[in-house]
């Protein structure tokens, strides 16, 4: 029985990598007088790695292998990583990145129906407020029962650990409820979760490998703006609601 819905966020409830996550890790690396610049496409290749402090140090050690490092690096990572996180949330408040289509009546149709809410993303906890705060309202937060985010858990995604807390958390077992992911690490998150899981891809994540979805979407559709399938069946609906994901 479909009893919970557990959303990530990145990519997923909103497009917030290119112009949100990448312009303020920018931002944080200028403020720091460092001549790192994250292009679009370097970008794409750094989101091979999860949560922002491993990104910066998988771009050292992949991208900028002659920076001379620091004594306390992981220190100044750290110091990078806080103010990246202000750069970010005041880019939210600002109201520059919107949900994806089909977010908000996604969330507002399972509220009606009572189904339970929950988050379960690598990023930053302040990230997930601001964001939920700037595009569904304060009282949003609420609506989440869980909302397990960032270092809670060692082992970011691909491990399945911020899943499998998630779903201890709220006592359920994964075959009561649906993930829904726009990238690789995120459905082999859920998936090491044994949650079945949904697809809406993004240009990021579109060449991802999304073996074992449940289905995969340009996004998640309204019914002014269909959604397109890239692979499963949709049985003739043209954008997600209870009554689709209960199929699933
Ligand atoms: C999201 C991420 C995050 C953000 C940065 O992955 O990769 O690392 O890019 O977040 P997912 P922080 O959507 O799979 O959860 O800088 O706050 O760590
Ligand atoms: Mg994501």
């Amino acid at each position: 029985m479909l009893k919970a819905l557990i959303f990530d966020v990145d990519g997923t409830l909103a497009d917030t990598e290119k112009d949100g996550h990448r312009v303020a890790f920018n931002s944080a690396f200028k403020a720091a007088g460092l001549d790192w610049e994250w292009d679009e496409e370097l970008y794409g290749k750094l989101l091979a790695v999860t949560g922002g402090k491993e990104r910066m140090n998988y771009y050292l050690d992949n991208f900028n292998t002659t920076f001379e490092r620091p004594d306390n690096l992981q220190e100044m990572i750290a110091e990078l990583h806080k103010s990246k996180t202000g750069y970010y949330t005041k880019l939210l408040g600002e109201g520059s990145i919107p949900l994806r289509p089909g977010v908000k009546r996604l969330i507002q149709e399972a509220r009606d129906a009572g189904l339970r809410l929950a988050i379960a993303t690598t990023t930053t906890p302040e990230n997930v407020t601001a964001l939920l705060e700037n595009t569904l309202g304060k009282e949003s937060i609420d609506w989440f029962e869980v909302i397990a985010a960032g270092d809670i858990v060692p082992a970011k995604k691909p491990a399945s650990d911020i899943y499998d807390w998630t779903l201890k958390e709220m006592k359920l077992d994964a075959a009561d409820c649906l993930a829904f992911e726009d990238s690789e690490n995120g459905i082999l998150s859920s998936q090491g979760a044994d949650l079945k899981t949904i697809i809406t891809v993004n240009a990021y994540t579109l060449d991802h490998d999304f073996t074992g979805a449940a289905i995969v979407l340009n996004h998640m559709g309204e019914p002014d703006m269909p959604f397109s399938v890239i692979t499963g069946n949709a049985d003739g609906h043209s954008c997600v609601t209870l009554e689709l994901l209960k199929q699933l």
